[in-house]
């Protein structure tokens, strides 16, 4: 059971407008009523102006808004006290400080949300969907953090769980009753199994890409010297980020930036151009080259356009052939596009990286090639890896079950497979999980949320 009152700084730290601390439980209203004068009755959803200072002090902390959220209409379900402040580390850990001096305990991280969820306001995905709202980093990620908070995955799996269920009941009292209940031939029950299984195997589908959309992917722009790998950094981020010049071997250390190509969040690294070379520091940079190409989902291997192939190029093309999905793209077309091509790669694009040719292009086959095999049309649900291992196990019990009624089993076997898929589908909206996973999941929070 919750009893305590927890307080935590709900905002990033730093020098901002304004700082929230978030105080949650039955005694929030009486704590804080230690520091701030509260007029009586505090209305719900109502802002207060006032001072922060300690009773008998005239030393003044903050002016500030206070809102207090009346059990069970906050977002936790107790009574919820929201402080805003000016936003001063110094000013908040004061003001938290007196918090705790006068009764709450410093929130873990995620609380907020756990108690949310333990008071019944949100089912488990709603929870996730709090964490992926505040980590989503493009429009993709966004609508399902949104849609999930809104609880259409919950629906989706409480129907089908609901069907199970109906199913069970009837199944049970087959085998509860048998004097009362005529028995029904095994095969009556198949359409449901299939039904509730073919919904599931959709929401499988969308796994893939869910986890693409929500966690992104790493790649390198690997190539020779000077053949414009940095240029098209510069051209995919749309600032010059990275230095440019016509010398061979300008980008030394591996450079590292963020871009969102079509929703799909991307870590996209700028090496040091391939070559032999005796200086020290180059080869530390094409050691760290190499490496980027191992940690890289995907390769952008960059060729001047207006030269051959050398040998160490063609050998470079062969090897990703062999190991990584990798876009050959053929640069400087500005100067020259009647290219002699020795190699042909799956996906090749020709691009002007310094006058931006071709960019859209390269970006809509990066997504094509990412997204390639992962999406499916019909539920853009987006589920995540746990949802996924769940399912997969309700799948395995569906399929036992279908197993059972085509061999025409006894009835008993039915039910306990059908059982244990309806447990399975439980424990995505988090109905029968154990503490552990509970932990696991708020573990990942930051404090105050
Ligand atoms: N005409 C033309 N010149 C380009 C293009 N892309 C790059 N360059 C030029 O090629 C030279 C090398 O460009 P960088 O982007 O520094 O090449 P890099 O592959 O990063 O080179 P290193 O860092 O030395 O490995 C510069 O002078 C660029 O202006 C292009 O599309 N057209
Ligand atoms: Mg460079």
């Amino acid at each position: 059971m919750i009893s305590d009152t927890i307080a935590a700084i709900a905002t990033p730290l730093g020098a901002g407008g304004i700082g929230v601390i978030r105080i949650s439980g039955d005694d929030a209203v009486k704590i804080v009523g230690n520091f701030f004068k509260l007029k009586i009755p505090l209305v719900s959803h109502q802002a207060t102006f006032g001072k922060i200072r300690e009773k008998n002090s005239d030393q003044i902390i903050d002016s500030i808004i206070l809102i207090f959220f009346k059990s069970p209409k906050s977002f936790t379900g107790e009574d919820t006290v929201e402080l805003h402040c000016h936003g001063s580390s110094y000013i908040l850990n004061q003001v938290l400080d007196l918090c705790l001096k006068y009764g709450a305990r410093l929130a873990a991280a995620g609380e907020f949300t756990k108690r949310a969820f333990l008071n019944g306001k949100i089912d488990l995905t709603q929870a996730e969907a709090v964490y992926d709202l505040i980590n989503s980093k493009t429009s993709v990620s966004l609508k399902t953090a949104n849609d999930h908070l809104e609880g259409k995955l919950s629906i989706k799996i409480k129907d089908l769980r609901d069907s199970l269920v109906k199913m069970l009941s009837h199944i049970e009292a087959i085998i509860d009753f048998p004097d009362e209940i005529d028995e029904e031939p095994m095969d009556n029950f198949a359409p449901t199994v299939i039904n509730a299984s073919n919904l599931i195997n959709q929401l499988l589908a969308t796994a893939d890409a869910g986890k693409l959309y929500r966690e992104g992917v790493k790649i390198a722009i690997i190539g020779s010297p000077n053949v414009g790998k940095s240029s098209l950094l510069n051209s995919l981020l749309r600032i010059d980020r990275a230095i440019v010049t016509d010398i061979a071997g300008t980008t030394r250390d591996t450079l590292e930036e963020y871009l969102n190509i079509n929703g799909i969040p991307i870590q996209i690294v700028d090496t040091a151009g391939l070559r032999h070379t005796e200086d020290t520091v180059e080869k530390i940079g094409i050691e760290r080259s190499l490496v980027s190409i191992d940690q890289a989902q995907l390769i952008l291997m960059v060729i001047d356009g207006t030269k051959d192939l050398d040998s160490e190029e063609l050998k470079l093309i062969l090897k990703l052939q062999e190991t990584k999905p990798f876009i050959l793209i053929i640069n400087k077309i500005d100067l020259s596009d009647n290219l002699n091509l020795k190699v042909s790669p799956q996906y090749q694009v020709f691009v002007s990286a310094k006058f931006n040719r071709g960019i859209e292009q390269l970006e809509n086959k990066i997504s094509e090639i990412l997204l390639s095999g992962k999406t499916d049309t019909s539920l853009d649900l987006n589920i995540n890896t746990r949802h996924k291992e769940i399912l997969y196990r309700a799948n395995e019990s569906l399929e036992n079950a279908l197993i059972t009624i085509k061999n025409n089993l006894p009835i008993d076997f039915l039910a306990i497979d059908v059982k244990a898929a309806i447990i399975s589908m439980g424990e995505i909206i988090g109905e029968n999980v154990t503490e552990e996973i509970i932990t696991e999941i708020f573990a990942n929070f930051c404090v105050g949320k």
